[in-house]
């Protein structure tokens, strides 16, 4: 197995064939809100996918549904954030999340009555026009854009390409990277052209390391921002160690641990303790009367952004 720098992997990677497109939208958004003195966050949801073949049939995947990113991002939107929602295609989204065709198919609250006239039921009516009301409200105010990846190939060119625009609104910019991100992948040099062939019997195939992107994002693309990073295990005695270890190799901000199985009940924050020697870590715990741990979650990184964005004020006025 190689590893690929990040350099190497853009050197030799290509990049996917609309992103001027999107980046252009992009930008104009961040200037937007730059303009409008607004802190902007970048919320990155759901899983990538790993293509085995150039003309894709078969491609690894994992679990994640976007809960945690499409949840989260409304928080941010509630505390006055601007959201640029990088997702999963078909993941779940701000707003519409609350009626996913899975868990809350929204076609069971609707009536019929006749075939121009259809109202939403009674029961449900109230919470539907509460969630209708914010999502009507966020688009009216243009504070939401949401762009779209399916590869791991398509997430990376784009976080790349839209921290490069964030740079520009310096400490404002609050990065949440709760995508669940394959660490491994295929390049396209050593994929098959067409579909793998089951004649030859068993499959074997090495993948390569997906570069560690939060390096330069940290270094050289957006240095001045406020960068959170989520870390996942299915053992928990390795959250804080892997926590401890993601800081210190890369310097951002926070990383949020959290297990697979409780990630919906707990996570833990880890982050750089005062004096700089060690780490600190807290944990948050969903309570009785909540319903969703992202609520806490974001209200603590709010806190902690305002401080970052004073501190850097300080400095500033001391230099
Ligand atoms: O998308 P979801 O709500 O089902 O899961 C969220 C999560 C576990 C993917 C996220 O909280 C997370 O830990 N993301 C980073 C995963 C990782 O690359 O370690």
């Amino acid at each position: 197995m190689s590893s690929f720098s990040s350099e190497s992997y853009f050197a030799t990677q290509p990049p996917p064939p609309n992103l001027e497109e999107s980046i252009s939208g992009v930008r104009q958004f961040i200037d937007r809100h730059i303009q409008e003195n607004r802190r902007i966050a970048l919320v990155t949801s759901g899983g990538t996918t790993v293509p085995l073949e150039l003309n894709v049939v078969r491609f690894l995947d994992n679990f994640s549904a976007g809960t945690r990113g499409a949840t989260s991002a409304e928080y941010f939107l509630s505390h006055g954030y601007a959201v640029i929602f990088m997702h999963r295609q078909f993941s779940l989204q701000p707003f519409s999340r609350h009626y996913s065709h899975s868990t809350n198919p929204f076609l069971d609250f609707l009536e019929f009555k006749d075939s121009v006239d259809i109202s939403v039921s009674p029961a449900e009516a109230p919470r539907l026009a509460e969630v209708l009301k914010s999502y009507k409200d966020v688009h009216t105010r243009g504070m939401l854009h949401t762009l779209t990846f399916v590869t791991i190939n398509e997430y990376l060119y784009l976080l790349r390409a839209i921290s490069n625009e964030l740079s520009r609104a310096k400490r404002y910019a609050l990065y949440y990277l709760a995508a669940a991100v394959s660490d491994f992948f295929l390049p396209t040099q050593k994929m098959s052209e067409h579909k793998i062939q089951s004649t030859k019997g068993s499959l074997q195939i090495e993948m390569d390391q997906v570069p560690k992107i939060l390096k330069p994002m940290v270094n050289e693309w957006t240095p001045e921002a406020f960068i959170v990073s989520f870390k996942l295990e299915t053992d928990d005695n390795l959250l804080i160690p892997k926590a401890c270890a993601a800081l210190e190799r890369y310097g951002h901000q926070v990383v949020i641990g959290n297990e697979l199985h409780r990630r919906k009940l707990e996570v833990v924050f880890v982050s750089r303790s005062s004096d700089g020697e060690g780490f600190q870590e807290s944990w948050i715990r969903l309570k009785n009367d909540q319903s969703e741990i992202e609520n806490e979650i974001v209200e603590e990184l709010v806190k902690r952004h305002g401080e970052w964005i004073n501190r850097k004020l300080e400095y500033i006025r001391f230099r």
